[in-house]
């Protein structure tokens, strides 16, 4: 016989799930039971990683999935914990990324009727109305474990759930007595709870959508998150290639075309300014993406005809969406390209349109790299953001994995690390601030070898819960390197309170609450919860120099680095 928290731990493990990333309560005596009874006879579980904040460990979970595909488990206290989880679990559910969410509930007795009853005061204050609401619309599937029997069976689904696409989190809780609960052995087949197979585009639209980019004479693709799989990317830029279309990336969340691609025609975000290569375009095709454009600011031409291809074509989360597409197709990016690259395999390319439309795209390519490298020159005594992230990007090389939280240095990011491998840049996908740490610890724990670099606002620096990411980077060894860029506060809030009134009275007021001024002692902050390398960077001069240092404290002791780089604009 075996508790039913030792049925669930033996599920996590018989499912691939390596962590259980945990801020532990008195919700858990079962769990911690028999976590220590599997260690102490030998039985294999996930490893624990102790989350002193749950918005952490929640993170932790989504940077090592969106790295490796695969869910892990975090594990929470009742209604508190699962509150805490903050905007962590909007951000795994935006960035459709499976994460296995447990929670316990207070228990269900109060005489001591079974073990685990109340014999706390908590239990009564904990007990709430509907404990799984809390989450539920951002759950793929929330349940609740009722009986100690099929607890086995209910998380393969669960994780199953979370696994297929469009993938998401998914929610479990289960109240004391009944994770004591005893019940038989299960025996259970992983192999028969697998995602669902990949989906292929319908043949029609295979030659529909090669017969439309053939007929185009600016065919361009707008993708956000088509480089979650590095597969994809692989296919895409064999099928442009061929076909001369241009690549478009809207606020991506992954590398989803190598930047050098003269066909990569770079990416919009909260520019506010039209597109020129959407507003030319005469094809469109939207891949997996939840905001190619923003059509108050920047959008394609009227004449423009648009398809769209994604594991999410509705977006059936959002309630206000769409983009005017008339080919709407659910497939897998790195199936449909397979595809439409097996179709051209079979078919006569016209070779001098194909080559008509590269060398434009190569035209606008050769002009965008030169801007970029103008804007790389230090101006002055200031530290610019482009100025920064290129001495980043000759410091860490093209294998390192840049995780980038930079808001209004979004663009700035992704433009100068100008990434070639698909996989080796990310932001989180979602919403909700304070991704970057602890999904840097995350990534790190799933690719131990490889230097992890986290870019990140002051702002997002704050939301990430710094002194939780940096105990625990120590804690369970893994270093990574984080840069604040320091513009002493919320620059974003600024743009949009003036986008909206130009020339309103905030225009012209001198504070709008959105300054830290004079800001804390952020690199400090990481040295004294983890003994992290700390260093604050005011002068250009200084930066490549910094970064050397706080790499060889990452790569040589071991440790997190945090540079604190001072920029030019408030
Ligand atoms: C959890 C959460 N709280 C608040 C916001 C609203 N918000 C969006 S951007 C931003 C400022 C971020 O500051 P920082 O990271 O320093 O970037 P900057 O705007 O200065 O470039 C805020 C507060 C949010 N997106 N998420
Ligand atoms: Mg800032």
């Amino acid at each position: 016989m075996v508790t039913a928290s030792a049925a669930m731990l033996e599920a996590l493990h018989e499912a691939g799930v390596s962590y259980i990333f945990a801020n532990f309560g008195s919700d858990h005596p079962a769990l911690i039971e028999a976590i220590a009874e599997a260690r102490s006879s030998g039985r294999p579980i996930p490893a624990i990683v102790t989350c002193p904040n749950e918005m952490a460990a929640m993170t932790c979970a989504h940077g090592y999935a969106q790295l490796t595909g695969r869910a892990q488990a975090v594990v929470v206290h009742v209604d508190c914990g699962t509150q805490s989880l903050g905007g962590a679990v909007h951000n795994a559910a935006k960035a459709r990324v499976p994460v296995f969410v447990f929670a316990g509930l207070s228990p269900a007795t109060q005489e001591g009727e079974a073990r685990g009853s109340r014999n706390e005061f908590i239990q009564w204050i904990q007990d709430v109305p509907d404990q799984r609401g809390i989450v539920r619309q951002y759950m793929k599937y929330d349940n609740e474990l009722r009986s100690p029997h099929n607890v086995k069976q209910i998380v393969h689904r669960a994780l199953q759930i979370a696994q297929s696409d469009p993938k998401g989190p998914v929610y479990l809780v289960g109240a004391r007595e009944v994770m004591e609960a005893e019940t038989g052995r299960v025996a259970i087949d992983p192999a028969e709870w697998p995602p669902i197979a990949a989906s292929p585009l319908p043949e029609t639209a295979v030659e529909g959508l090669i017969d439309s980019i053939q007929k185009a004479a600016r065919p361009l693709i707008v993708t956000s998150y088509l480089g979650r799989n590095p597969v994809a990317v692989t296919e895409l830029v064999r099928f442009c290639g061929r076909l001369g279309v241009g690549v478009l990336e809207s606020v991506p969340s992954y590398v989803n075309f190598p930047h050098g691609d003269p066909l990569y025609q770079g990416s919009h975000w909260n520019h506010p300014f039209q597109n020129r290569a959407l507003k030319e375009a005469d094809f469109i095709l939207v891949v997996d993406s939840d905001v190619p454009w923003i059509p108050t600011v920047s959008r394609p031409s009227e004449k423009a005809a648009i398809a769209i291809i994604d594991v999410d074509p509705l977006k059936e989360s959002t309630p206000l969406w769409s983009i005017r597409a008339r080919q709407c197709y659910r497939a897998d990016a790195a199936t449909a390209f397979a595809q439409l690259n097996a179709r051209l395999d079979r078919i006569d390319i016209d070779e001098e349109d194909a080559g008509r439309r590269r060398r434009h795209y190569a035209g606008r390519s050769e002009t965008r790299k030169a801007e970029l490298a103008r804007l790389e020159t230090p101006k002055g005594d200031v530290i610019t953001p482009e100025y920064l992230t290129a001495c980043v990007r000759r410091a860490v090389g093209p294998e390192a994995i840049v995780l980038n939280e930079g808001i209004t240095n979004y663009p700035a990011i992704s433009d100068h690390m100008a990434r070639e491998k698909p996989g080796t840049m990310f932001a989180s996908g979602g919403g909700s601030l304070g991704w970057n740490g602890g999904a840097a610890i995350g990534m790190k724990l799933a690719v131990p070898d490889k230097t992890i670099v986290a870019l990140t606002g002051d702002g997002s620096y704050m939301f990430s819960q710094p002194s939780t990411v940096h105990w625990m980077a120590r804690r369970y060894r893994t270093p990574f390197l984080q840069i604040v860029y320091n513009n002493r506060g919320w620059k974003a809030p600024r743009f949009s309170a003036l986008a909206v009134h130009p020339d309103g009275f905030a225009s012209r007021a001198n504070d709008l609450d959105l300054s830290f001024d004079p800001p804390p002692d952020y690199s400090g902050i990481a040295a004294a919860a983890g003994g992290a390398f700390a260093r604050i960077v005011k002068r250009p001069q200084d930066v490549e120099a910094a970064i050397a240092e706080g790499l060889r404290a990452v790569l040589e002791e071991r440790r997190s680095a945090v540079l604190d780089v001072w920029l030019s604009d408030h």
